[in-house]
């Protein structure tokens, strides 16, 4: 049984591991958790992540611990033998896309985030559009390898699941248009036509 931790809130990171246990139909359950009055989160998170972030997931069979939601992903894929191609080339391809999403467009997203939704601080407008410049440059990559591939490391994997859910909010928060890359907007589509994804959505 897999334990999910999670914040109340909708967020692309919640939503990428809502998807995958859709997807793979793993048994689980789900903990939500909040700060406390002492704007902790409580003791028993600390102790199991350090860094306290959500997602995290504690695998009972095993007693794994797992936080950063990349590394949820692959090891849910493990678990379940599924979203993972099996050659070397193509596991490879698809790795190389769920750290891309880890180091790029993820950390590039949450700072947006949190000078345009969650702080109060001054940020200069040449600050926010390094960022906004380094997404749309995401996307236009993102493009070009999805113009010739239905998926990002060919077939649909976690890869797929990691980047969907910042799509969803990059045009409120990047002042991007989806529509202005054909290949990214279409993928998007038929990502969201999943039944998995879908229901992912419909848990929050
Ligand atoms: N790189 C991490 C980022 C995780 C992260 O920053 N999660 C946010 C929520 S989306 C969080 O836990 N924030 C702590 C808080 O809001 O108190 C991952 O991919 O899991």
């Amino acid at each position: 049984m897999i334990i999910f931790y999670r914040l109340p809130s909708e967020s692309p990171n919640m939503r990428k591991i809502s998807i995958m246990l859709a997807e793979t139909a793993l048994p689980h359950i789900i903990r939500i958790l909040e700060k406390q009055t002492d704007g902790k989160y409580p003791e028993e998170f600390a102790a199991i992540n350090p860094n306290t972030t959500f997602p995290t997931i504690v695998d009972q069979d095993n007693g794994a611990v797992i936080f950063e939601s990349s590394a949820i992903l692959y090891y849910l894929a493990q678990k379940s033998n599924t979203l993972l191609p099996a050659s070397l080339k193509d596991r490879g391809e698809t790795m190389k896309w769920l750290v891309f999403e880890a180091a790029n467009v993820g950390p590039v997203m949450g700072e947006l985030y949190h000078y345009l939704l969650a702080s109060h601080e001054e940020i200069s407008e040449a600050h926010l559009q390094r960022y906004k410049d380094k997404l749309a440059h995401y996307c236009s990559m993102l493009d070009r390898q999805l113009a010739s591939h239905d998926y990002l490391g060919g077939a649909y994997s976690i890869a797929d699941i990691a980047l969907f859910p910042w799509t969803v909010i990059l045009e409120d928060m990047a002042d991007i248009r989806l529509a202005n890359y054909l290949h990214l907007a279409s993928w998007a589509q038929r990502i969201s036509r999943r039944p998995a994804v879908s229901t992912g959505q419909r848990q929050h």
